[in-house]
């Protein structure tokens, strides 16, 4: 018997796991009561990590599709495979030809964020996407023009607040997202326990709701013109606070709001008008205060204007950057003497629909339109890590069946699943417990901040690439070097990249060095450990590779297999703020343009019921389902109507119902719940395991149906190309 102490990477909580092992079997875990940010919280997801790891159904070699069926082959074959099939299509088509999508999990990989930037770029091809416009991408919009850099997010100071505003958030099923908070639901516990109170704006009553002070049913989609109301308020009733001369464009916000009085929102939100004059002025009134919009509010028709009023009201309340408010974590990894440039978006734009390009990436909605629609620059191959879009993103039926048109696909996925069966070539990475784990992006996202490597527990068996060894190699491939070029020289011309910026940014604790002295410096024993040494030691804790002795390295990461926590958030907008004029910009002109747009949306007449999504504790997103302990109980894809809709539609309790929308129908049975507002229906996504050619048997055995069926890609939030989950209009008919 071994223990070992290890973050899970399953969601974005980062709980430190303490697994017990009887040689490379898990035999027990539980919460690390030492990790210094969990604090010993963990999830049913995390307690069964070691089924997840030994599910049988995991792929153990290499994949290659030959007359149309699977066959296991070696390394060698399948990266010599990935090498014609591309090499095939480029050579035909041209280098937009490819595609690459990027799923959920290569953000909570170690070698995801490391490797797949320069993919992407190795691809050299505009048709670059990835679940972020399924996701948070209207928040990356409105941070990008509002403060200059679409990854500067503030998260609301959970430990601290004295108020939390939460809309289409429930971190007691998700455990928080966008803001890492390990024991969420403790966090709001102990924020109440403290004399403070939190709201909670959802069209259901939650778990989360249940354990709010307040919680408001909102009509889906309607969060940007309640956010307008409250930002009204504040103007209307002087409720404003003095405000730093680093905020430019007041008085644009206040007249863009003025079109937004309570009264005239009530209607669409389904709260009273008095309600959100209240909220405004418990809002304006708290010592402290922070509000924070989740999914709910990302993806749905108005997801960046919602996402931009969220900061403004965290602006307008005086509570940005400041303790108790939304605050700027500062990861161990990400320097902060590097001065980024200006937001800008749309440099290019999709060819079918011409959505814009944001963060390099165009919107997911519109892959299954590249890939069918012929002309020059149709997309004829596709590379996926870590995605399953033919689940997860809109209207995903319709991309399944572009994806079987492909000539040529590979995927990075340990499971032959709802799309990689789709796949020529899939390469499995091996299993968790043989892979290291760093947070490199959710620290950014941390309550407090904090760093936390793990080593992996188990060595890779002989012969099996870790996934920055796959990635790489992809990356050789695409960049021309053939499928036997070996990937240190890459890694090597990461590192050198990286530190020539660094030994050349004034204010960075190495500059005017010399690259090769540094490089000798850096320590580890894989590329993905020298990269880490490197990062943290010139990050903002690091020791600065002797300029500040003392500060975090990889070897005072490895010391301490708790984590170290790096304290609570400082104010630093200073650090953050990348716009042209140095200002927070509170009322863009990109933004504001969309306006009009949603006054045309408060002035319909919306009949009819609206399909909304939910999150289970035991389920994450697709990939969750064939682990049997988490697919049984209440975890169950199920159809939540309101008993009066469910009385006037004649169905009863566990009865199947025809849902549909203009994009398809599927059948669900229902659950009846006065949790969920009359005239709103909720649906979890990332089931519909129905699909011939997977090799998944316990999700098999219980399918449930594709939420994504019934969504519909042609409608997106305009400004980030985001795809709408949320409002989707729909008819459920009795079977
Ligand atoms: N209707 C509806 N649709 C939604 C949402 C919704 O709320 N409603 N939510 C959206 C959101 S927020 C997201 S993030 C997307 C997610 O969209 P996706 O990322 O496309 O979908 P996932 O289900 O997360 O698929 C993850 C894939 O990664 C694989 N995987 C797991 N671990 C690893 C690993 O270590 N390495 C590699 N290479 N692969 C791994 C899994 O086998 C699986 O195939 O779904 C979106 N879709
Ligand atoms: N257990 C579990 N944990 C997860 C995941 C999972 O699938 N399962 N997925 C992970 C991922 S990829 C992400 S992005 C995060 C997401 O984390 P959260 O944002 O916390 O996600 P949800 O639990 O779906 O909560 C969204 C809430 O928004 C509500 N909602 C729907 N429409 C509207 C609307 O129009 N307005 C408002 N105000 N509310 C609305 C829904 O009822 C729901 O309660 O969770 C992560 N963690
Ligand atoms: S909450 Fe998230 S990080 Fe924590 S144990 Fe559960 S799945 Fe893992
Ligand atoms: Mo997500």
């Amino acid at each position: 018997m071994s223990t070992s102490f290890r973050t899970c990477p399953l969601c974005e909580a980062t709980c430190g796991l303490r697994i017990t092992m009887d040689g490379d079997h898990v035999t027990d875990i539980r919460g690390d009561r030492d990790d210094v940010f969990s604090l010993g919280f963990i999830c049913p997801k995390g307690a069964k990590l070691g089924d997840l790891d030994e599910d049988p159904d995991r792929l153990k070699a290499p994949l290659v599709k030959r007359d149309g069926e699977f066959v296991e082959v070696s390394w060698a074959e399948a990266f010599a495979e990935v090498d014609r099939g591309l090499a095939a299509v480029r050579a035909q088509y041209g280098a937009n030809a490819v595609a690459l999508y990027l799923g959920n999990p290569s953000v909570h990989t170690m070698a995801g964020p490391v490797y797949n930037g320069v993919l992407a770029k190795s691809l050299g091809t505009r048709n670059i996407y990835s679940a972020s416009t399924s996701d948070q991408m209207p928040k990356q919009v409105s941070c990008g023009y509002v403060f200059g850099d679409p990854f500067a997010i503030p998260v609301p100071d959970l430990d601290r607040t004295d108020f939390l505003l939460m809309l289409g958030a429930n971190p007691l099923e998700s455990n928080g997202s966008l803001c890492t908070a390990p024991d969420f639901p403790g966090r709001l516990k102990k924020l109440r326990a403290r004399g403070g109170r939190f709201v909670v704006v959802d069209p259901r009553r939650t778990r989360t709701a249940e354990l709010a002070d307040q919680h408001l049913f909102i009509r889906p989609g309607a969060d940007a013109v309640l956010l307008f109301a409250l930002v009204h308020t504040l103007f209307d009733e002087n409720l404003v606070a003095p405000l730093d001369p680093v905020v430019s464009g007041v008085d644009e916000l206040r007249a863009l709001a003025a079109s937004f009085p309570p009264d005239a929102v009530a209607q669409a939100c389904g709260i009273d008008a008095e309600t959100i004059r209240q909220v405004a002025r418990d809002l304006a009134a708290a010592p402290t205060a922070a509000v924070y919009g989740r999914i709910g509010t990302t993806t749905a028709e108005f997801g960046t204007l919602s996402s931009w009023l969220v900061d403004a009201l965290n602006v307008l309340t005086g509570n940005l950057d400041r303790p108790g408010g939304a605050m700027f974590p500062a990861a161990a990894s990400r320097a902060t003497y590097v001065r980024r440039r200006p937001f800008r978006m749309g440099r290019w734009h999709s060819r079918v629909r011409g959505l814009p390009e944001a963060t390099g990436e165009l919107p997911v909605a519109t892959l299954a339109d590249e890939i069918t629609t012929p002309g020059q620059d149709q997309i004829r191959a596709l590379f996926t890590v870590a995605g399953n879009p033919a689940l997860s993103a809109p209207n995903g039926p319709r991309l399944g069946e572009a994806l079987a048109e492909l000539e040529f696909m590979v995927s990075v996925d340990p499971y032959l699943n709802e799309t990689t069966r789709h796949a020529t070539v899939i390469l499995p990475p091996p299993r968790v417990l043989q892979a290291p784990h760093f947070d490199w992006a959710l620290a950014g996202f941390g309550v407090r901040n904090f760093a936390n490597y793990s080593p992996p527990i188990l060595p890779l068996p002989a012969g099996r690439p870790g996934e920055a060894e796959i990635l790489a190699r992809l990356i050789l491939i695409a960049a021309g070097q053939g499928p036997e070029a070996e990937p240190g020289g890459l890694e090597e011309m990461m590192i050198g990249g990286l530190l020539a910026k660094a030994v050349a940014a004034p204010g960075s604790p190495v500059a005017g060095q010399d690259v090769d002295t540094l490089r000798a410096m850096i320590d580890g024993d894989t590329p993905l450990e020298r990269w880490l040494d490197m990062s943290v030691r010139l990050g903002p804790y690091g020791d600065g590779f002797g300029a500040n002795p003392g500060g975090l390295t990889l070897n005072v990461l490895r010391a301490n297999p708790h984590g170290i926590d790096l304290g609570p958030l400082r104010p630093r907008l200073a650090e953050v703020l990348s716009t042209e004029d140095g200002k927070v910009r509170l009322c863009p002109a990109e933004l504001a343009a969309d306006v009009p747009r949603l006054r045309g949306w408060l002035a319909e007449q919306r009949p009819g019921f609206v399909l909304i999504g939910r999150r289970h504790l035991r389920s994450n997103n697709s990939w969750m389902h064939n682990v049997p302990a988490l697919v049984s109980g209440t975890n169950t894809c199920t159809l939540h109507i309101h008993p009066d809709d469910a009385k006037r539609l004649a169905v009863t309790a566990g009865q199947r119902v025809r849902l549909s929308s203009k994009s398809g129908t599927i059948e669900v049975p229902v659950d009846l719940t006065e949790k969920i507002m009359p005239g709103v229906v909720s649906l979890p996504h990332g089931w519909g395991h129905t699909a011939p050619g997977t090799k998944m048997k316990v999700a098999h055995t219980v399918p449930g149906a594709n939420a994504n069926a019934v969504t519909d890609a042609s409608i997106v939030d305009v400004l980030s190309g985001n795809a709408v989950f949320n409002g989707v209009p729909v008819e459920i008919r009795a079977t």
